[in-house]
């Protein structure tokens, strides 16, 4: 019986305003102090993950003196040194201070977005610095209340010079760095543009570097949306689009839930730790989550464990699976035949156009999907 405790290895990352969330709420003052980037690092570390990422602003105060910055900075790689950690993502928090209230790089207001794009080059900077390899662009205030505010083609080409503005950048810096967009479909907006998986997939291809672009879908975020988040995993994946993954829980129909990972859905959880793991996904395994509001630093501790140790647990059923005679056979049975691929020919077609089909015979064949999933979730408790 595997102990589940994670390693390195696991490449499991947590963001330095998860573990450090209070516990503030719309409807709430924190629950809980806060506490140092350095102390989360120690936190992170003992609970045994691999990184942590940071918003420019979570490590960096946003009125910190030059010297202030510079101090802080060498506490946090101190503490990095100390503990092994690495910083595989960096991204610029575009959303807390009241500047961005009508977006940033969306914003009607030419100075906000010239200033967004001040902010961002010097948070890429600092994330480089901390030797991240992946930017996140989760535009929270990238939206509207209101169609009357903006037309959402003009935001829409706002998101792209920015983007395209700060690729720009990265290439001339000489930066080993991939941006990886966040899509959400709303909250704290009425309504995020960039709102998918798709849409951000669709938006990257109009891009002047679409292979520095890539996606970092969140559970959340799609499962908001009304979406299988496999789905758009699996897309991003296959078109080499899948750079980044913030794994959490949520339960459709509500606000942004963040729950710890596999909190809700255990079998959706399951799919999408099987394919990730199917494919070799080899990027972070970042739960971009938070504890309970009801929640002591014990309980923060709980949640981060809890989030590593159901991946691996999920990891290991997703072997059993994989190892599973019974399900296996089906397996087999549902894939059955010449599975080569149709390629076209001026020929093949118009030899598929003179074949024959038995139709009838076509609809008799009943698929077990039944049995496959009543394994699967057999699996899942315990009985197999
Ligand atoms: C929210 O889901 C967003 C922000 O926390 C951050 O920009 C991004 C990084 O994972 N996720
Ligand atoms: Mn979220
Ligand atoms: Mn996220």
């Amino acid at each position: 019986m595997s102990s589940y405790t994670p390693a390195p290895s696991d490449k499991f990352t947590f963001g330095l305003w998860t573990v450090g969330n209070i516990g503030r709420d719309p409807f709430g003052e924190p629950v809980r102090k806060p506490i140092s980037p350095v102390e989360i690092v120690h936190l992170l570390a003992d609970a045994g993950a691999w990184g942590v990422n940071f918003h420019d602003n979570d490590l960096v105060p946003i009125d910190a003196s030059p010297a202030q910055r510079d101090q802080i900075v060498r506490d946090f790689k101190a503490a990095l040194t100390e503990t092994g950690m690495v910083v595989p993502m960096a991204t610029t928090n575009l959303f807390s201070d009241p500047a961005f209230r009508d977006g940033a790089f969306t914003a009607n207001d030419p100075q906000v977005r010239a200033y967004a794009l001040h902010k961002t080059m010097r948070a890429i900077d600092l994330g480089v610095e901390c030797g991240a390899s992946t930017y996140v662009f989760w535009g929270g205030r990238e939206g509207v209340e209101t169609d009357a505010a903006k037309n959402p083609a003009e935001a829409t080409k706002r998101f792209r010079e920015a983007i395209n503005f700060l690729c720009s950048y990265v290439q001339d810096q000489g930066y080993d760095l991939r941006f990886a967009l966040e899509p959400k479909p709303n909250e704290p907006r009425g309504d995020i543009y960039l709102a998918t998986v798709g849409h951000a997939l669709a938006f990257i291809s109009t891009l002047d570097s679409p292979e520095m672009v890539g996606v970092n879908p969140e559970v959340a975020h799609e499962t908001m949306a009304g979406l299988n988040f496999l789905h758009g995993v699996a897309q991003a994946w296959e078109m080499g689009k899948l750079f980044h993954i913030d794994l959490n829980d949520q339960v459709v129909g509500r606000y942004d839930q963040d729950f710890r990972f596999a909190a809700v859905n255990l079998k959706s959880a399951f799919f999408l730790v099987k394919f990730l793991e199917d494919v070799g996904y080899n990027g972070p395994r970042h739960f971009d989550a938070h504890a309970y509001r009801t929640e002591s630093y014990d309980g923060v501790k709980a949640f981060a464990r809890g989030c590593m140790r159901s991946y691996l647990i999920l990891k290991e059923k997703a072997r059993q699976w994989n190892a599973d005679p019974a399900i296996q056979a089906l397996v087999a049975e549902i894939n059955a035949g010449d599975q080569t691929p149709i390629t076209y020919s001026k020929e093949s077609a118009e030899a598929l156009k003179e074949r024959d089909f038995d139709r009838a015979a076509l609809g008799a064949r009943g698929m077990p999907y039944e049995q496959l999933d009543q394994l699967t979730v057999e699996l899942l408790l315990g009985v197999r």
